[in-house]
């Protein structure tokens, strides 16, 4: 009888320990990424790194910059259809007017640059990307090309 007390209590234990490393394993933990804002008009880049959480989006790591640090500050305007649009960084605002505004860009650990096909509130970023936020004319010649392929694309 204790016997088999035992043996039921060991293979309890067994399947909870089965249980709860199935479980522990799919918790994935936060990883690395950098931020460079790359302000192609006025030719200077500051690079940020951070912790982003397991699949969190790009906003989020954003404002965890913006919280340590004080060289880094961005706002965001609220767009019914796409979520937040980056409207400036570090006090640099895009402008229609101007035709200028942020543009998204993500350069991949094997080295590809793409521009993301969603806001900083969709994109989730791979662990080790380099997110570059560059301040950019929209209707430069080259620029037309990269957008209507891009937006035809989608
Ligand atoms: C023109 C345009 C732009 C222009 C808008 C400036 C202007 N004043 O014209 C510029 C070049 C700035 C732009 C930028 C971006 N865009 Co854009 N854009 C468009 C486009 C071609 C037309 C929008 C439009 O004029 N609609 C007509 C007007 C009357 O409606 P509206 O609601 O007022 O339009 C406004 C919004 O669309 C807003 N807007 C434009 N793009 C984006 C992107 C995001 C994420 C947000 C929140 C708002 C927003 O700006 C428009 C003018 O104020 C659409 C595709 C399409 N054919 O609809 C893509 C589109 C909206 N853009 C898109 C994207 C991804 C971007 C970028 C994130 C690209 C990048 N990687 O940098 C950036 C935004 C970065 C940031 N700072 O947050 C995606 C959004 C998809 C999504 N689910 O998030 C779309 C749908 C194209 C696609 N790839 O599929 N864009
Ligand atoms: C800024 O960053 C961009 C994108 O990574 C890069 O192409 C450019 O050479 C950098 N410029 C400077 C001055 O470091
Ligand atoms: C890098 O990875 C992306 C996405 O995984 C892929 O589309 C691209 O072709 C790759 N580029 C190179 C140079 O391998």
């Amino acid at each position: 009888m204790a016997l088999r007390l035992l043996a039921l209590q060991s293979s309890l234990l067994f399947a909870f320990q089965l249980a709860s490393s199935a479980c522990n394993s799919d918790i994935k933990g936060p990883y690395p990424i950098s931020l460079v804002v790359y302000n192609s008009i006025k030719g200077k880049n500051l690079t940020y790194t951070t912790e982003i959480a397991y699949r969190g989006i790009l906003l989020g790591a954003m404002k965890k910059i913006q919280a340590s640090t004080s060289t880094f500050r961005f706002t965001t305007k609220e767009d019914s259809n796409y979520g937040p649009f980056l409207v400036s960084v570090n006090g640099v605002a895009g402008n229609p007017a101007d035709h200028t505004y942020w543009e998204l860009l993500a350069k991949l650990k094997n080295g590809t640059t793409i521009r993301p096909d969603v806001g900083v509130g969709c994109y989730i970023p791979n662990p080790h990307d380099t997110i570059i936020l560059k301040f950019r004319k929209w209707d430069q010649e080259e620029d037309h090309v990269v957008c209507n392929l891009l937006y035809v694309s989608c």
